[in-house]
């Protein structure tokens, strides 16, 4: 499975951390995470870290959801690493480093170096390979026997949703636009169907492909739509994905991650081509995302033989100003 695109930052440290060894050991505390709320990319992370409650094996730093011209940054000096800017630790792993500065980013304590920001292998190393470290009740998020249809259907919907948005947004042709929104409305066409008669996306259990899809899903109405000129319709006129979004919202672990007012900031401020006072619009009308779902009727196990994580640690809550109600 690969996720190189154009519209990306495709520079990429591609380090693996896992159980068994090699440059990245796993091990608790060694690692922090620095994340965007904003980044769809950076939300898998956020998410797949919560469902396995590694919230005490692996401390996060959020960024300032703003930038300047040094790129990402923290909202204050970070109390672990020291640093104020992301590219302090791909200067430090990689000294004359000039591509991009990306969000999400692994970044290995004792020597301050990027240890990953590879998004292909971050939130599935997350999912399979700190199990000593996981909560009781974890689930299974990449189920050995779901594991094809899985990538698969990740393939899909990077390509044709989680990038397909960006590709339609920043277009510099009505071809390339044209595109781009086709591909992206089959892709959701798709997933309306599938997600009718089922739950979730593979098998019954919430799955990283879940994670996936709900992040892109979780900025649709809020950014895409709008700002990215995504408008054959908006989320909420898709039942089934629309319910489905909404049942993984209400789910711990999914909504309680996501912080509506810092995406807006960061997309309408710092994504500025097509606007250049930076004004950041005042809806949609959050409220939505909080009314029943229903889909408690397709069935569904969501943690399989788990539970739902507990609430998020308090230094961590989305602030009222980003929470829907
Ligand atoms: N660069 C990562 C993908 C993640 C990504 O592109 N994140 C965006 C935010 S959604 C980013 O940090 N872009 C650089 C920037 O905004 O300065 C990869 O290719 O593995």
């Amino acid at each position: 499975m690969s996720e190189d695109t154009s519209v990306m930052s495709a520079t990429r440290f591609n380090g693996r951390i896992r159980r068994n060894g090699g440059a990245w050991p796993v091990e608790a505390g060694r690692y922090r995470l620095l994340a965007s709320r904003a980044c769809p990319f950076a939300g898998r992370s956020l998410i797949v870290r919560r469902l396995m409650g590694l919230e005490p094996a692996i401390s996060v730093a959020f960024t300032d959801p703003l930038q300047d011209e040094r790129g990402w940054r923290l909202p204050a000096p970070d109390p672990v690493l020291g640093i104020r800017f992301l590219s302090e630790p791909y200067f430090a792993a990689a000294p004359g480093y000039d591509a991009g500065v990306s969000v999400p980013v692994m970044v290995d304590v004792p020597s301050g170096k990027v240890a990953t920001n590879d998004i292909d292998t971050l939130s599935i190393d997350l999912a399979t390979e700190w199990g000593e470290h996981a909560r009781r009740g974890a689930p299974d998020l990449y189920p050995e026997a779901h594991r094809a249809e899985i990538d698969e259907l990740n393939t899909d919907v990077f390509h044709n949703v989680a990038i397909a948005v960006y590709e339609a947004g920043m277009a510099e042709t009505q071809e390339a636009y044209d595109s781009a929104y086709q591909r992206l409305f089959d892709c959701l066409d798709r997933m309306e169907e599938r997600l009718t008669g089922r739950r979730y996306l593979v098998g019954d259990t919430i799955t990283e492909a879940d994670v996936r899809l709900f992040n892109s899903l979780a900025r649709f109405d809020a950014i895409y739509h709008g700002y990215f000129k995504c408008n054959r319709n908006l989320l909420a006129q898709m039942p089934a994905l629309w319910a489905y979004a909404r049942d993984l919202f209400q789910t711990p672990g999914f909504g309680d991650t996501v912080d509506f007012d810092d995406m807006k900031r960061h997309y309408f401020t710092v994504l500025d081509a097509g606007n250049p006072h930076h004004i950041v619009a005042g809806g949609p009308d959050l409220s939505g995302w909080l009314a029943p779902h229903g889909r408690d009727a397709l069935g569904g196990r969501p943690f399989g033989e788990g539970t739902p994580p507990g609430p998020p640690p308090a230094a961590e809550a989305v602030p009222p100003a980003g929470r829907p109600g």
